[in-house]
């Protein structure tokens, strides 16, 4: 079964998640379907893309998929994840995509949600960050999503606590660009997408291209990448790590060592 359903009309692209019995949670396959949408609405030339889960979802995406992250001494978010590619296919798609976020986000989806170009969302729409819940430590260029989104102490509350943050904060933050009732987002998340598209096509990819180019102008010596790639080796060669995937399957609260 198709873990995705897309449709286009008028220029915009549609993506919904199509996997309610997992909570939306971010399976290769999914991942996979996603990036070929991309793709086929690249070559049809969508003016705007619309990443939403199904209208009333309580949760928007449960995050990667935690039957698919690998054993200890594997990085569970390598450049080639499939959530990697995914992520920079929604950053270097030429037109805008709008998450319509209706529902719980988690994890992974809270990274796929932030490289979004703009959010919207209800009351219900709430960010948790989980790396934390399960033992590992998540990517830089994930963690990067997140402190340009929500900024430097609201990031590391996030990693810190692993709970989610409401959609009024989010929105004081500036992570979500507008909160809107539950029974209006659908038109108003369109109706916004249609007014991306009566603008110029090549105005708007090059607007798009330069601003994520400037945000993400931050130096960085080797030295520093390799003992941030140090410690996210000790992580996910913890204990800790596959406990919280025990923990996960198990539905307990994990007991973490700090091994
Ligand atoms: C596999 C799932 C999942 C799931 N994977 O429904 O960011 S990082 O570093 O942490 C990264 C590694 C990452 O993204 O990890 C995943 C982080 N995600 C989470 O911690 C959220 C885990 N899920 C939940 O807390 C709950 O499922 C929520 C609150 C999302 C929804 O709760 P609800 O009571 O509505 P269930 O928990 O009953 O889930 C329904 C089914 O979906 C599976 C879950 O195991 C259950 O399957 P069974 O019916 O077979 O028991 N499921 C949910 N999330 N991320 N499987």
């Amino acid at each position: 079964m198709k873990q995705i359903l897309q449709s286009f009309e008028n220029n915009i692209g549609t993506i919904t998640f199509n996997n309610d019995d997992k909570r939306n949670a971010l399976t290769f396959q999914l991942l996979d379907e996603l990036i070929e949408a991309l793709d086929e609405f690249e070559k049809r030339e969508a003016r705007a893309v619309i990443l939403r889960a199904k209208p009333g979802s309580k949760v928007w995406s449960a995050g990667l998929f935690i039957d698919e992250l690998p054993n200890a001494g594997e990085d569970p978010l390598s450049y080639n994840h499939p959530l990697e590619r995914a992520l920079r296919a929604i950053e270097g798609f030429p037109a805008p995509i709008i998450a319509m976020t209706e529902g719980s986000i988690w994890g992974g989806a809270c990274d796929l949600a932030t490289v979004c170009d703009i959010i919207i969302g209800t009351k219900d729409t709430t960010f948790a960050i989980t790396p934390a819940r399960l033992g590992v430590a998540y990517n830089s260029s994930g963690i990067m999503h997140v402190i340009r989104v929500f900024g430097l102490h609201t990031a590391k509350e996030m990693f810190f606590t692993a709970k989610p943050i409401s959609a009024e904060k989010a929105e004081r933050m500036g992570a979500l660009n507008h909160l809107v009732p539950a029974e209006e987002i659908e038109e108003f998340t369109y109706k916004m997408a249609k007014a991306i598209c009566f603008n110029s096509p090549l105005s708007v990819s090059v607007a798009k291209k330069q601003i994520n180019v400037l945000a993400q102008s931050t130096p960085i010596n080797p030295s520093t990448y390799e003992l941030i790639d140090e410690l996210r080796f000790k992580a996910f060669n913890s204990k800790d790590f596959m406990e919280g995937k025990r923990a996960f399957k198990e539905k307990r609260r994990a007991r973490f060592t700090g091994e």
